[in-house]
Order: C-alpha cells, then structure tokens, then sequence
C-alpha cells in the first residue's frame, strides 16, 4: 500500500477556534503534526492487513494522549475536557481505531485506577499506563450481556487474602496486547466490583478475535478468567455497583462524541478536494448542485457538533455535564459522521472503495463506534428516559 500525503486542513465555519485557548490550539497541533506524519502514511496498510501498529503505545504515551485529565503527580496531563477532546478529534481524524486505543487507556482504564482506586494501586499502575509503557484494557460486555451489563455471569469467591475469578469477557478493545486488565465481576452476594488483572496471572487468557471488517488497526480480544488467583489489593476500594463502569463509560463516550467528529472533518475534507479535481461531463463535479448539496449538509452538520462538543466540554470542565448529555453528545456525533462518511464516499465514486483514501476505512470503522460504548437505540433509550421520565429498556 503505497504511503499517502496528508493534506487534511480542518473546516471551522463558524469560527469555533475563537473559543479555545492558545494552549488548545498548541495541543491540538501537535496531535495533528503526530497524526500526519506517524498515523496517516502507515494506517491504511495496517487496516488492510487486518494488524495492531503496536509502536503507537509508546508514541500516544509521550505525546500526552494516555489520561490527559488525570493529574500530573500521577502521569497525566493535568490538562481540561477540552484539551482532551480535541486529543480524540485529531487521533480519529487518523483512524478509530487510534482513539480507541487511547480512550481505553486514559478513561476506561486509568480513570477507574485513579478514582476508584487506592493510593497504592493507583501509584503502581497510572505513571506506567500514562507513558505507554503499559497496555490496558477494559471488561465490562460479556457474550451475553452486551448492552445489559447488570446481568453480568463473571464472579469471583472469597479465598482468604486474594479471590477465585472466573467468567469471560468479549469485544474487549486492547485486550491481546494488554499487560493490565480493569475488569468488572459479581462477588458472591451478587455485588458489582472492578478487579484490577495483570498479565500473567494464572488461568488469565485474552485471545484475540478475528474476522471484523471495522477497527481492523484496532486489536480487539476476549479476556478469559479460569480460576484465577487475584490478591485482594487489586479490588477497587471505593466503588461498588453498576455506576462504577457506567461512571467510566461517562467519559469515554465524551471523546467518542469529539473523535467522530474528526473522523467525518477527514471524509468532508476529502470529498470537498476531490470534488474541485475530478470533472465528468467536462465540469468539477463540484460543480454540480447534487454535490454541493452534500458538502453543504456535511459542513453544517460538523459545526453543529463541534459547537455541541465545546458547550459539552465546559460543562464537563465545571462538573455540571450530565451522563444523559454526554449519551445525546455521543450518540449524535456517532450519527452524523456515519452519514457524512457514507455521502462522502459516494462522491468519491469508484475511488471511494479503495483504500487511496481514507473515506471507506472511515466509514466502516463508525459501525462499531456507534455500537460500542452503548449503541445508538440504547444511547435514545437513555434520552428518552430522561425527558419522559419511564424506563423502556426493561
Ligand atoms: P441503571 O439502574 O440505570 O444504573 C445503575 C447505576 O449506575 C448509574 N449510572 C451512571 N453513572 C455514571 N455514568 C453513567 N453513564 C450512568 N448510567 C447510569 C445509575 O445512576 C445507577 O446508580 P445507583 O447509585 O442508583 O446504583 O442501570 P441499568 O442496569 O438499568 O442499565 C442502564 C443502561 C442500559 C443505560 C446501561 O447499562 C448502559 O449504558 N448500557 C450500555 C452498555 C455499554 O455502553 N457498554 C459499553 C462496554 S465498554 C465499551 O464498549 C468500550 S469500547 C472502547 C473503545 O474501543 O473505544
Ligand atoms: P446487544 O446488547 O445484544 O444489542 C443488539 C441490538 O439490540 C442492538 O441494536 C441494541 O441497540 C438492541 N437492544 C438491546 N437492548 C435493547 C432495549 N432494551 N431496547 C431496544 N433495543 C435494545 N466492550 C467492553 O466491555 N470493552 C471494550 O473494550 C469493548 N470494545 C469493543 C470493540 C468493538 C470493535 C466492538 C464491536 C465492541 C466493543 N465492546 C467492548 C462491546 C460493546 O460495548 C457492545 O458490543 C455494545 O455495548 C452492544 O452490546 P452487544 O454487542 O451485546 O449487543
């Protein structure tokens, strides 16, 4: 696959960069330049070839991608919820796959460590996963229990000064390629924990799963518990019950709502370029009213999520964002840069199939970012609820 020049510049129509500060900006340039040069040369060959471009642990790690908001004593960066979502905006802009492997780490996996974990566990693990040295991972869905976490089968016994856990996790993100494993299991009265694993751990697996036709750059596994032997120090101390992985999904569903958008800025651009290079019919097919349409529609829909996102992210950065909010954030910008791909690739044509351009990688990636994290109907489910005030999900 011969490497490709990204000439990607970012739409901003309603000036939402007179929003952000100068440090945004720095922060936001620097994951670009990265994307550019280390992820958009080399990512369509590893999707085509259905691979993990491992180097990127060490280089998400140094540049800061791994718990940005997690305090600096501890590794992070320190920095607010719109630093990090403009982090996922440009590292999805390169591939899904890429801000996967980051929203895991920094929110699935070190979020939990850091608050609900005790000073122990979380100065053993968070400056090791914040510099990539570590891999982590996150197991709350089980075969059959995808969207219903709550009725999770994985359990663990009490065994004296460590517990028996058994039980399987699937579609676990990072999984083969983890040292670290945040997992989300019943005690025996039924209570839910989360248990930090390590590779290693006796009847601990992850095998890897194969055959997907989306995130194929992404390393996707089971996590496979037969009696394993793990000391009481790696239980989470201070969380107990479903709100605990719910409350890390809370944050990991706020990058997905920022990275998508970066996915569907890099089909507009694309589109909008080619369509002022190729001529059929002896015109642009820019030119053409049924095109314009399209782009016109992309770009309107980008902006209002982009201005969706940064009133999200100030609401985080005052703590008054709602989990219900972050649900409509993810679930609309999922949506909208599912369209905006889809439309995208058409005007590509035939071109739009291969992977010349990163528009069908793009598209295909969005159909498990708007399964994963809760799907589309149940991220409705959630609003619904909230207006209406019935539950029907059950
Ligand atoms: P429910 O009774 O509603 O809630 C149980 C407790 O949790 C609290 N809660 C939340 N807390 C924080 N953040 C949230 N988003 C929360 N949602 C609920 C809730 O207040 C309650 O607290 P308490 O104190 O009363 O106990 O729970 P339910 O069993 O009725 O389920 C509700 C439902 C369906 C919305 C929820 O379970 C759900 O979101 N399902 C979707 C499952 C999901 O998103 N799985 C994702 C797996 S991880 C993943 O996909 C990673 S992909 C990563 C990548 O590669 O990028
Ligand atoms: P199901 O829950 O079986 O849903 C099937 C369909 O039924 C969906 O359309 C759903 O919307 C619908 N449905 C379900 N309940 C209702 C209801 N009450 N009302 C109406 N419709 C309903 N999980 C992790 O724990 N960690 C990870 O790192 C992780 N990474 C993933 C990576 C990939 C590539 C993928 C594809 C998934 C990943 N997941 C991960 C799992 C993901 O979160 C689940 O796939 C998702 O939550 C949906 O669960 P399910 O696949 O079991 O679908």
């Amino acid at each position: 696959m011969a490497a490709r020049t990204d000439l990607f510049t970012s739409p901003d129509y309603f000036a939402v960069d007179e929003l952000l500060t100068e440090e945004h900006k720095l922060i936001r340039e620097s994951v670009r330049n990265y994307v550019k040069k280390e992820i958009s040369p080399i990512i369509e060959g590893y999707a085509q070839r259905a691979e993990f471009p491992q180097q990127i642990i060490k280089q998400l790690g140094d540049l800061g991608c791994f718990g940005p908001t997690i305090p600096a004593e501890y590794g992070g960066g320190g920095l607010d919820y719109i630093a990090y979502g403009l982090m996922m905006q440009e590292l999805e802009r390169g591939d899904s796959g890429v801000r996967s492997t980051a929203s895991v780490q920094g929110s699935l996996v070190m979020f939990p460590i850091y608050q609900y974990g005790s000073e122990e566990q979380r100065k053993k693990y968070l400056p090791r996963l914040a510099s990539g040295e570590w891999l982590g991972c996150f197991g709350l869905t089980e075969p059959n229990h995808g969207s219903d976490p709550s009725g999770m089968l994985s359990n663990f016994k009490d065994a004296g000064d460590h517990v028996i856990l058994n039980g399987a996790k699937m579609w676990i993100s990072n999984a083969p390629y983890s040292q670290v494993a945040v997992v989300w299991a019943k005690n025996e009265a039924g209570e839910i924990h989360g248990l930090i694993l390590e590779r290693g751990m006796e009847g601990f697996s992850t095998p890897t799963t194969h055959g997907k036709w989306s995130l194929r750059a992404s390393a996707t596994g089971e996590l496979v518990f037969d009696n394993v032997k793990v000391p009481k120090e790696n239980i989470f101390p201070n969380i107990i019950g479903l709100k605990g992985p719910l409350g890390c999904l809370t944050k990991a569903r706020y990058g997905i709502a920022w990275g998508t958008i970066g996915a569907a800025m890099d089909c507009y651009d694309t589109a909008l370029r080619y369509s002022k290079e190729r001529e059929q019919f002896g015109k642009p097919i820019g030119s053409f009213q049924l095109q314009q349409k399209k782009l016109a529609e992309m770009l309107t829909e980008i902006t209002k999520a982009q201005l969706l996102n940064w009133r999200l992210g100030v609401l985080m950065n005052e703590g008054k964002a709602t989990p219900q909010q972050v649900s409509m954030a993810k679930r609309n910008a999922c949506e909208v840069a599912a369209n905006i791909c889809r439309d995208a690739r058409q005007m590509l044509g035939g071109m739009g199939i291969t992977g010349e351009y990163p528009v069908m990688r793009h598209m295909m990636n969005l159909e498990s970012v708007i399964t994963y994290e809760g799907t589309h109907d149940i991220h409705l489910l959630i609003t619904g609820m909230d207006v209406t005030g019935f539950n029907a999900f059950k």
